[in-house]
């Protein structure tokens, strides 16, 4: 038998590097590249900082991965999860069992969703639950005798998850190329993305000519046979790319029109990031069905779902009959009370008003001052998610050459100067924990301005600017 592994926190970085390329194979990683340089090791967290195994702080402008809502080390929720696992560490809710924090946290869900929804399924993760809007959204049209209606219209370059239908819905042209995606029955049409696809067009024209790109799609397919339109109100893997403000209205339309379910992804959106509690009450849209994830639980432990409205729960629930679906992990009971006592914080400091009404318009304020940078084309940011389009010439909007991965040069200026913020290609995003104070937005944006600075350097350096 192995020797038992004991944990070892003295391990110098090197050693962590070693063992870590040894046995750990990362998330969308090119392993032998990292291999080759070794992983930054966290090794803890406090507010909206982490600090490295060197002991480096770092301001996290990206809340973990768009997760950590109400900011690291809340002792409310380490105790919700440290009571859970001693009451009840786990039990199903197969089988006609539950546990109250699954039961519990259905009821709040229901209370801080919007009014046309009252139920949950949970699930694990977001991917999960995107497989579950796959399944639930055919389900559907099935039991309402229109099972030919198994069509969902998504974007491309949206994110909706990496499991096979979760990316099979997703719109990454670079993920669709391993494994043979997308699956059967999942059509793609272009994103809302007014810096690339709008130029020469006031931004509400674009917004409107984009959504109907819906309708085109729609007609294209066969509306006979459409099921269901998914999409982020914000995209946020693709680089928080925000609709214009006509887009969304004029999708529900369109949907309305044709019968189609909406689908609202809101993974990232969701729980306060945009300054409501959900992307699509800032986006101005009515879903049928919104896929959550993250901010359940600020990240302190995994949980997914999907808010099912009343339009598909009374069809599941009174002709449905069983649902051939679920998760072992379908409402963990740590992981349902340790997202009540996430909601109740956020509840209790009334963060998503403070977003709204405070800290997003102060953000707003300063970023849009960076747009004045030389090497910024785009500055935009709706409640705490933000980007900015680095550009080789502001005035005509140029990009770099993608080759160049001006968004990776700056991401370093970032990971060298204590700032982590998410470069999508030359799009730097922000999505700091709503938790942030306008003191500490000052130094973050401070920060942004020295790591573009250094970049501006780099460029002029190798003659590029
Ligand atoms: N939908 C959306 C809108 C997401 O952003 C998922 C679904 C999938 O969630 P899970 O929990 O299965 O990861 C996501 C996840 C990035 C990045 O690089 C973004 C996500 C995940 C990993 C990386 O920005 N979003």
């Amino acid at each position: 038998m192995n020797a038992v592994l004991q944990p070892a926190p003295t391990r110098t970085t090197a050693e962590w590097q070693a063992a870590d390329s040894a046995h750990y194979l990362h998330p969308f990683t090119d392993f032998k590249s990292l291999a080759s340089k070794g992983s930054r090791v966290i090794t803890r967290a406090d507010n909206i900082y982490l600090w490295d195994s060197e002991g480096v702080k770092i301001l996290d402008a990206m809340s973990g991965l768009w997760c950590v809502n109400v900011g690291y080390g809340q002792q409310a929720l380490i105790d919700a999860a440290t009571a859970q696992l001693k009451q009840l560490p786990f039990y199903n809710s197969f089988f006609q069992t539950a546990t109250p924090p699954a039961i519990e946290l259905a009821e709040l869900l229901a209370q801080v969703t919007p009014p046309q929804f009252n139920h949950v399924f949970f699930s694990g993760s977001g991917s999960e639950g995107n497989d579950t809007v796959v399944r639930m959204v055919r389900r559907y049209w099935d039991v309402l005798g229109q099972p030919e209606r198994s069509v969902i219209i998504s974007r491309k370059n949206a994110y909706h998850g990496s499991t096979v239908a979760g990316a099979s819905l997703g719109g990454m042209s670079y993920m669709h190329a391993q494994g043979g995606l997308p699956i059967p029955g999942i059509v793609h049409m272009e994103q809302p993305f007014w810096f690339v696809h709008g130029q020469g067009k006031t931004r509400d024209e674009f917004g409107l000519e984009a959504a109907r790109w819906l309708e085109a799609k729609i007609l294209e397919v066969g509306a006979d046979k459409v099921a269901a339109f998914i999409g982020e109100p914000i995209q946020g893997a693709g680089g928080v790319i925000v609709p214009p403000a006509t887009y969304w209205p004029e999708i529900q339309r369109i949907c309305d029109q044709y019968g189609i379910l909406l689908v609202s992804d809101e993974v990232i959106c969701g729980f306060g990031r945009t300054g409501n509690w959900w992307g699509c009450e800032t986006m101005g849209f009515r879903p049928d069905l919104m896929t959550f994830a993250k901010g359940v639980t600020s990240g302190y432990i995994p949980l997914g779902g999907v808010m099912v409205g009343d339009r598909i729960a009374r069809v599941m629930i009174d002709q449905g009959g069983e649902f051939e679906h679920g998760y072992t992990y379908s409402g963990h009971p740590v992981a349902c009370a340790v997202a009540l006592a996430n909601i109740r914080l956020i509840q209790r400091e009334g963060l998503v008003d403070r977003v709204r009404t405070d800290t997003g318009a102060y953000l707003a304020e300063h970023f849009k001052a960076l747009a004045e940078h030389p090497l910024i084309g785009e500055a935009q940011s709706v409640g705490l998610m933000g980007a900015l389009q680095i550009v080789k010439d502001k005035a005509s909007g140029t990009c770099f050459d993608s080759a160049l991965e001006v968004g990776m040069l700056c991401r370093g200026h970032c990971f060298a100067n204590g700032l982590i913020m998410r470069a999508v290609g030359d799009r730097m995003i922000i999505a700091p924990p709503l938790v942030i104070t306008r003191a500490q937005i000052d130094d973050m944006v401070e920060l942004i301005r020295l790591c573009l600075d250094a970049t501006l350097r780099d460029l002029q350096q190798r003659g590029l600017r």
